[in-house]
C-alpha cells in the first residue's frame, strides 16, 4: 500500500522515470537555506554549489530536509522502506552566467548496482524554463547506457563536463517548480538544464537517495540510513554535521568531491549506445 503516492503516479515514474511537481519543504525553510548559502560562501569564500557531492553536509538544515517525511514518503513510495541518502549537490545558476547542464544519465557516474537511484531535486529557489529548469527525456531510463563524452568546459556545471551528444530537445519535457517543490528522477533518466536567462539565482538542492541493497561497484563509500533498516551494511555512515562546519566534515566532504572527479574512480559505465 502506498504512503501518498497514487498507484498512477508509481506507474508514471516507472514508465516515463520521472515525478513533478510535489511539496515538499516549507518556503520559508527554503528562503533560510538561501541565507545559510550566502553565509557560507562569505565565510569560506567557496560557494556549497562547487561541492561535487555531499554538499548537504555543510548544514545542518540540509541534513535535516534528507529526513523531511514529505519527501521520504514520496522516495519510500519509489524504492521501498529502508533508504540511504547517498549524496547531494547544490545546482547554482547565477543570473544570466551561461552555465548549464548538458544532457546525461547520473548512472554512467555514480558507480551504483542494481541502478535504483531517485534523485529528489528540491528548488531552493523558485525554477523555471527561462531560468534553465531541469528537463528530462520522458521514458529513457529504460534504454540505452550512452557514451558521454567529457569536456571539461567551464560553463558546464557538470563535474567533467560530460555530454551525451545527439539527444533531440524537442523530446524533452520541463520540469518547472516553485520554491520549496520537488521532482523525483530515475539514475538512468536524460536530463540536463538549459542557462539562466533571467535576472535572478536559480538554486536547486538534489538529494540522491537509495534503498539499502545498492551496492558500490567502486569499493566501499559512505552514506546514510535516513529511513527504516539497513540489513546489508554495505555502506559505512558520513559524518553528522553538528551545526558549525567541523574539520571531520570538510575533510569528508573534499575526499569524496576529489574521488569524484577522479577518471580512476567511474564506474564501469557500460554504454551501449
Ligand atoms: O540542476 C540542474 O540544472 C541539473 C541537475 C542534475 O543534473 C541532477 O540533479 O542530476
Amino acid at each position: 500500500m502506498p504512503k501518498v503516492l497514487t498507484q498512477e503516479q508509481i506507474d508514471s515514474y516507472r514508465t516515463d522515470g520521472y515525478l513533478a511537481p510535489m511539496d515538499g519543504i516549507d518556503p520559508a525553510d527554503a528562503a533560510a537555506m538561501l541565507e545559510d548559502l550566502d553565509a557560507f560562501e562569505a565565510a569560506n569564500g567557496i560557494s556549497a554549489g562547487r561541492l561535487q557531492m555531499k554538499g548537504h553536509l555543510c548544514f545542518r538544515r540540509s541534513y535535516n530536509f534528507t529526513f523531511n517525511p514529505r519527501i521520504l514518503d514520496v522516495v519510500e513510495d519509489l524504492i521501498g522502506p529502508n533508504i540511504l541518502s547517498f549524496a547531494s549537490r547544490f545546482w547554482i545558476k547565477g543570473a544570466q552566467d551561461g552555465s548549464h547542464v548538458t544532457w546525461h544519465q547520473d548512472s554512467a557516474y555514480f558507480g551504483l548496482d542494481p541502478h535504483e537511484l531517485v534523485t529528489v531535486w528540491l528548488a531552493i529557489t523558485d525554477s523555471t524554463p527561462d531560468m534553465g529548469c531541469m528537463k528530462v527525456i520522458p521514458g529513457s531510463h529504460r534504454g540505452a547506457a550512452y557514451e558521454h563524452e567529457e569536456t571539461f568546459a567551464e560553463d558546464n556545471l557538470l563535474a567533467r563536463g560530460q555530454v551525451i551528444h545527439g539527444i533531440d530537445d524537442r523530446d524533452a519535457v520541463y520540469l518547472p517548480l516553485k520554491q520549496g517543490q520537488f521532482s523525483c528522477h530515475h539514475e538512468r533518466i536524460l536530463h540536463a538544464s538549459d542557462p539562466n536567462d533571467t535576472q535572478t539565482t536559480r538554486i536547486g538542492l538534489a538529494l540522491f537517495f537509495i534503498p539499502t541493497h545498492v551496492r558500490s561497484t567502486i569499493g566501499r563509500r559512505t552514506a546514510n540510513l535516513v529511513r527504516g533498516e539497513d540489513e546489508y551494511r554495505y555502506w559505512d555512515a558520513d559524518p553528522v554535521p553538528k551545526g558549525r562546519l567541523d574539520d571531520e566534515i570538510i575533510n569528508h566532504i573534499r575526499a569524496v568531491g576529489e574521488r569524484y572527479v577522479d577518471p580512476k574512480y567511474r564506474q564501469e559505465a557500460e554504454a551501449d549506445a
